[in-house]
Parts: structure tokens; C-alpha cells; sequence
């Protein structure tokens, strides 16, 4: 037992100086709870298993607290001095400590980091979004709906032009946001630099026909980050302001990745795709953290959109709280927990830069996520009813991240979706939903943009389906083949 780490109900954790975490734990046979907790303190802030000659006063005094266990439901609270991090918004260098080492304890069979909650004295320090869902809407003239949005299938193996025929066939059907599928990149048969080529054109052949702007995202994930930025630089030599996004494979490429391309384009939406998060948040997982983790970090490393996945309707794992937390947490400026309380849109009447910033955000986001305070409070009831194991979080300067919605969908699932969250802030990418489609790409777009608008009408899709052809055929052919039939 490392004593020094241990200081239950420590008052100074609420100071505004630490980040809070919380985890689930299991250790092993004939180990003690507290001892445990002590190691994980001292491994994942400034200590080792044993206590060194070489500490200082200043030193002890960045060591993490143990300030709260609860031996039942195996949870253990630690403190982290916010200043053992490293300056200038450094979100890899987080996770490195918070979880880094403690993972591989042998004393540990379970470590789960359940949730984080950040200090205002810290976002501060971090860049959050710059270009989020509201320029977005602004940028298609799309507002009080999702963003309807294809992933090109198959995932890979199309030419440059092959690929851009695709897209030009989703945007002609209405679809407004086209993606690269996450593991396209600069292969011999599609090469990046043609496949822009092409999507310049088609973008703009399908703006023409249908008089409506249209977004693609772009895979700029790559080896190197020399290469990541040329290939950046390629599309923006290219496309027109706020018709692209670039796309960074988040958990493969990394945060440094992530991070380099919000602070070289803060223009540019920067859309996060986390192919591989699984292996640490699945809940049935011993070790690793929620998805609400990976998207609190998203949202304070300034991501404009983050996969949160589709709360159980579409194909991939995902539990109905984890993934509504998820989203709920990247959109709203609060979202309550259960554990603390911190409502950052009353501001303190003597802060005299509360007034300025609630008036910037009147102006802009404010106005957007108005009806959203109506919807936070339908959470902050359901949160108080669930035993919501999430802290609540107020992002008080950090812009809204945008959840993206894909997995599995299709357009018989969209309003079951939005039904289930209860809001339309979202991207929603469908790719054998949209591609599956038996009359073709530009049918399955239209049927997406149908089931949009009988969610919008309030008519039941099936009735609907009756005076839209498209639609209907996805009926048809989902609910047999669809991510429905499977779940029967
Ligand atoms: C969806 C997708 C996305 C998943 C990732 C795929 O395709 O392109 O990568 O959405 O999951 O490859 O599965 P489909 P998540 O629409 O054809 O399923 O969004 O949960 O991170
Ligand atoms: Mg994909």
C-alpha cells in the first residue's frame, strides 16, 4: 500500500485543479481493493511500485488522489493534479497516464476508466472544435435534419473514377455528405490524388443537377504526417471552402494526427473515425475505457464530428447508454452525471468574460443548440432516473462535436434512430444501406432522404413508402436482408 496516494474524501479534488476519473475495477485474489487503488495512482501519475530516494516536496505534490472507493460496485475515484500534463492541450499525453500503465498491473483482472471530468481551469488549455455541425448546416443550407451521408462501398477496390461515379450518384439522389470508407487511402487502383480529381468533378456536376451544395470527406490518415499534410494540402488545393472534410482514422493514426490537422485547418470539419475502438470500450472488455471517454477526449482535442455509434440498431456493438451518453456529450454544452454537479450556463455574474462569451454564443451555436437545452433537460431527468455512471460535463468554452451516426443502418432504421436519441444533431453515414439499395446508389439515396422526410412529417414509413417508390423497394429489400431482419 503506497499511503501517500490514499486521501479519502480529499475536499481539494473539487478545487478546479484536477481532472477527475473514474474506474471499475477487479483485482486479484488475495489482493486488497485500497492497496490496488494506491498502486494506480502512484502508476498513472508521478509514482512506480515502490517509493523512490529521489522525490521532492513538489514532486509529492503531483502525485494523483485516491478520494473516494466504493468496495461494492468496485469503483475507484483518483484525482490528477491537471498540471502533471503536458502544457499547450496535449490530449495523447492524458491518456498516457490516466490510461497508460495502469492497464497492464498485474494486480488488476479488471480496469475499466468509466468516465472523466474535465476542470474549467483545464479546457481552457485545449483547442475543442473550430468548425462544427453548425457551419456544416450553414455551408448545405441543411437544417432541423440529420445530415444524410453514404460511405462509398465496397470499402475498397473501385478506381478513382469508378469511385467518384458512385458518389456522383448518391449526391444526385439528394445525399448531401459523401465519405472515403476508413481505410481508403493511396492504394495503386484509386489513387488519392485522381480520386479527388474525379470528386471535384462529380461534386460539381451533382451540384448543377440539383442546385444543392454537397460535402465529401477525405481519409487524410497516412504514414507519415508530411504525407497526412500533402494529402490535406492536395484537396484544399482543389475543392472550395466547406466542401470538404478531412477524415482521420483517430485510434490508428492517434491523437498527434488528430491534433496536427484541428491546428493546421481549423477551417476544415474534422471528422474522426474510430475503426479499432472497440478493442478497448466494448463493455464486455476487461480493460479500456467507454465510448464516452474516447468522445469526451475527441470533443477537448477540438474534433468537428466523432462516430458514436447507433445504440443497438444498426450492426456494431454498442449499449443504448454508452452511445446516447456518447453522442449527448459531444453535442451539449451540459450534459448531467452521476456523480457531479457542475452547471456551467449559469455563469458567475462578477465573471466579466461570462457575459461577452454567452453573447458570442447567442450568436452562433447558442441559437443552434437552444431547443437542445429542452432535450438536455429530458436527459437530466433520465439521467437522474438511470443509474447514469457519468459525470456530468459543461463545455464551457469547447464547441459542440458533432456524432455521426453509422454501422449496420439503413433507411428503414433512420427514424428508429432518431427516436431513440431524440434529436436530429447528426451525420448519419449508411453504406450497404444507401449501395444495397436493389434499384442502385441514387435510389438508395432517395429512400434515405423519404424516411427523412416522413420522420420530419410524422408519417409512419411503411405508409409513406406508398407514394415513394425508393423507399418502398428499401422496405422491401432491408427488412429481409437489413440489420432488422438479422436482429429478430
Ligand atoms: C459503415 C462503416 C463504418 C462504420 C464504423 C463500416 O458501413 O463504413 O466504418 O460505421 O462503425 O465500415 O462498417 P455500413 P462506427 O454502413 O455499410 O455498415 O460508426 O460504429 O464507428
Ligand atoms: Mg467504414
Amino acid at each position: 500500500m503506497q499511503e501517500k496516494y490514499i486521501s479519502l474524501n480529499d475536499q481539494r479534488v473539487y478545487n478546479d485543479q484536477y481532472l477527475l476519473a473514474v474506474f471499475e475495477v477487479g483485482v486479484q485474489s488475495g489482493k486488497d481493493l485500497m492497496a490496488v487503488a494506491s498502486e494506480m495512482a502512484a502508476e498513472s501519475s508521478n509514482g512506480s511500485n515502490i517509493e523512490v530516494g529521489t522525490v521532492t516536496k513538489f514532486s509529492d505534490a503531483m502525485g494523483a488522489i485516491v478520494y473516494r472507493v466504493d468496495e461494492e460496485r468496485n469503483l475507484i475515484w483518483i484525482a490528477y493534479p491537471w498540471r502533471i500534463f503536458d502544457r499547450g492541450g496535449n490530449i495523447q499525453n492524458i491518456l498516457t497516464f490516466i490510461a497508460g500503465n495502469i492497464f497492464g498491473m498485474a494486480d488488476l483482472k479488471k480496469c475499466r476508466l468509466l468516465d472523466v471530468w474535465f476542470p474549467n481551469s483545464m479546457l481552457d488549455q485545449y483547442d475543442g472544435p473550430s468548425y462544427t455541425l453548425t457551419d456544416m448546416r450553414e455551408y448545405l443550407k441543411a437544417y432541423n435534419m440529420p445530415i444524410i451521408g453514404t460511405i462509398i462501398k465496397p470499402k475498397i477496390g473501385l478506381t478513382a473514377s469508378e469511385y467518384a461515379e458512385v458518389s456522383y450518384d448518391f449526391w444526385s439522389g439528394g445525399g448531401m455528405f459523401v465519405k472515403n470508407d476508413e481505410p481508403q487511402a493511396n492504394q495503386d487502383f484509386c489513387p488519392f490524388d485522381k480520386m479527388v480529381d474525379y470528386i471535384k468533378e462529380s461534386m460539381e456536376e451533382a451540384e448543377r443537377e440539383t442546385n444543392q451544395r454537397k460535402v465529401h470527406s477525405f481519409n487524410v490518415s497516412a504514414a507519415d504526417f508530411d504525407t497526412m499534410i500533402e494529402r490535406a494540402e492536395y484537396v484544399k488545393g482543389k475543392m472550395k471552402p466547406g466542401s470538404y472534410a478531412f477524415l482521420v482514422d483517430g485510434v490508428t493514426a492517434g491523437w498527434t494526427a488528430v491534433q496536427t490537422i484541428r491546428r493546421r485547418y481549423p477551417d476544415v470539419f474534422l471528422h474522426f473515425h474510430r475503426a479499432g475502438h472497440a478493442a478497448f470500450t466494448r463493455s464486455e472488455n476487461s480493460f479500456g475505457y467507454t465510448v464516452p471517454v474516447l468522445t469526451k477526449f475527441a470533443r477537448l482535442a477540438g474534433v468537428s464530428g466523432i462516430h458514436t455509434g447507433t445504440a443497438g440498431v444498426g450492426k456494431m456493438a454498442g449499449t443504448d447508454i454508452d452511445d446516447i451518453t456518447a453522442a449527448k456529450l459531444a453535442l451539449l454544452y451540459e450534459y448531467d452525471g452521476f456523480f457531479f454537479e457542475q452547471d456551467w450556463l449559469k455563469f458567475p455574474k462578477q465573471n466579466s468574460d461570462a457575459g461577452k462569451y454567452i453573447k458570442d454564443s447567442k450568436e452562433k451555436d447558442w441559437q443552434e443548440n437552444k431547443e437542445l437545452e429542452q432535450l438536455n433537460n429530458f436527459y437530466k431527468n433520465l439521467a437522474s432516473k438511470k443509474t447514469n455512471k457519468y459525470f456530468n460535463q459543461n463545455w464551457r468554452k469547447i464547441r459542440s462535436t458533432c456524432p455521426i451516426i453509422s454501422g449496420g443502418l439503413n433507411p428503414v432504421l433512420l427514424g428508429e434512430f432518431i427516436n431513440k436519441i431524440k434529436d436530429v444533431d447528426f451525420i448519419t453515414t449508411m453504406g450497404a444501406g444507401v449501395h444495397a439499395h436493389p434499384l442502385g446508389t441514387k435510389a438508395g439515396a432517395k429512400a434515405m432522404m423519404q424516411a427523412c422526410e416522413a420522420w420530419q412529417k410524422g408519417i409512419d414509413i411503411y405508409k409513406y413508402a406508398k407514394e415513394n417508390t425508393e423507399l418502398d423497394y428499401a422496405i422491401q429489400f432491408y427488412d429481409k436482408h437489413g440489420t432488422q431482419a438479422k436482429r429478430k
